[in-house]
């Protein structure tokens, strides 16, 4: 481990494969290209990445096709690639719990993949995935991520949109029915954003997707990767947009990461910029159990140098595990379970009307008798409740 990566992680909130965080080849190893700027890093090897994630305690490690193969690669260079990725992940025992597919980069993406205007480039663009998912499934992957990339418009005759989810929708079917055929124990994560690259893109937030889920011909074969920082470009609530996704029992991966509010697509490091947002989410993921990984999709900012990517990537576990320690603290302590029933949290676990409507209209208390005055004047609590939250948030809990 380097200098860097001991310093961020000393103390008690050391990262294990149990903790099962994973990161994204294209994480660490981005460059920082901008539209405004050239590249401030050198290429990391996936070898490399594979060697440091494992020092630093993570369990997993994603890839897109083109990030562990460029994709102008002839048969053998892709092969040694794969066999160099693969002992690596034999030598210090890291998993990939999911891959995806680079639908956006090549030009040839420019109007979209599965939504192009361009029928050709729909079809290269289902095989180019289909080689991707062989691949994933070989590597033990569970989840296929799936992210719209340039699935969008900037104008409004270019792209009839609902012409164009017809062909989202076909794509998700014929590639549902693939994983089918060929007995791959793999489901599709369907990942939202609201804008960038494109002026907009289609499945824009969680509710989107979730809806569009509900059209598809095996929707148990589908669920969301939502992204921390994809909502907040939105102005939505990430840990609503989460609870939502796990009430639908759809919440299949989770792109962490941070955004100072409503502007370009930051990718900070989790907890960075938003840490009360994301205690609110660690204290849903936990307390919910979601047994998924935990994927940091960030980008280290391009002023850090490699060392300061290390940093950047220890620093996304570390804020993970002091929140998950905070929100657990929180939980446990008596004041807040106090507070809880003040706010009538109990109560809104209890069913409207266990009496049917029936019984509902039946009665007289529920409206004939029902001093509105009184129920209007009765304070909810939730200021000192949220008061106690901060605490330790702030660690003076
Ligand atoms: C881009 C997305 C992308 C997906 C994977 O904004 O977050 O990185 O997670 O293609
Ligand atoms: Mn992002
Ligand atoms: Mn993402």
């Amino acid at each position: 481990m380097s200098a860097a990566g001991s310093a961020t992680t000393a103390g008690r909130y050391l990262p294990t494969p149990e903790d099962r965080f994973s990161f994204g080849l294209w994480t660490v190893g981005w460059q920082g290209r901008d539209p405004f700027g050239d590249a401030t890093r050198p290429p990391l090897d996936p070898v490399e990445t594979v060697h440091r994630l494992a020092g630093l305690g993570a369990y997993g490690v994603t890839f897109h096709d083109d990030d562990l193969i460029p994709s102008d690669a002839s048969e053998p260079e892709r092969d040694r690639r794969i066999a160099r990725f693969r002992a690596a992940l034999d030598t210090t025992g890291l998993v990939v719990p999911m891959a995806t597919t680079n639908l956006f980069t090549h030009p040839v993406f420019k109007d979209g993949a599965f939504t192009a205007n361009d029928r050709d480039i729909r079809r290269y663009a289902l095989r180019k995935t289909i080689r991707n998912i062989d691949l994933a499934a070989e590597l033990g992957a569970r989840v296929y991520v799936a992210w719209g990339g340039r699935e969008g418009a900037e104008s409004g005759a270019a792209k009839d949109v609902r012409t164009a989810l017809d062909r989202l929708k076909e794509a998700f079917d014929l590639l549902a029915d693939y994983v089918t055929a060929q007995g791959l124990p793999l489901r599709f994560a369907l990942e939202p954003k609201p804008n960038e690259p494109r002026g907009d893109l289609l499945l824009p937030t969680v509710g989107h997707v979730l809806a569009f889920i509900e059209r598809l011909e095996r929707p148990a074969l589908f669920g969301v990767n939502p992204e921390v920082g994809h909502e907040q470009m939105a102005g939505l609530n990430i840990t609503h947009g989460v609870a939502q996704a796990l009430w639908a029992g759809r919440l299949l991966h989770i792109d962490l990461n941070s955004q100072s509010g409503v502007k370009y697509d930051q990718d900070l490091r989790f907890g960075a910029a938003d840490p009360r947002s994301a205690f609110w989410l660690v204290d849903l993921l936990e307390s919910a159990g979601y047994q998924g990984p935990r994927h940091f999709d960030f980008k280290p900012p391009r002023t850090e140098d490699t060392t300061g990517v290390w940093a950047s990537a220890a620093g996304c576990m570390r804020n993970y595990l002091i929140l998950k320690d905070r929100a657990a603290a929180f939980r446990a302590d008596p004041r807040v379970r106090d507070a809880l029933r003040a706010a009538r949290l109990g109560e809104l676990a209890v069913p409207t009307a266990a009496d049917g409507l029936e019984g509902l209209l039946a009665d007289p208390s529920a409206y004939e008798l029902f001093d509105t005055e009184a129920a209007a004047e009765r304070g909810m609590a939730f200021e000192a409740l949220d008061q106690l939250a901060l605490d330790h948030l702030l660690g003076v809990g």
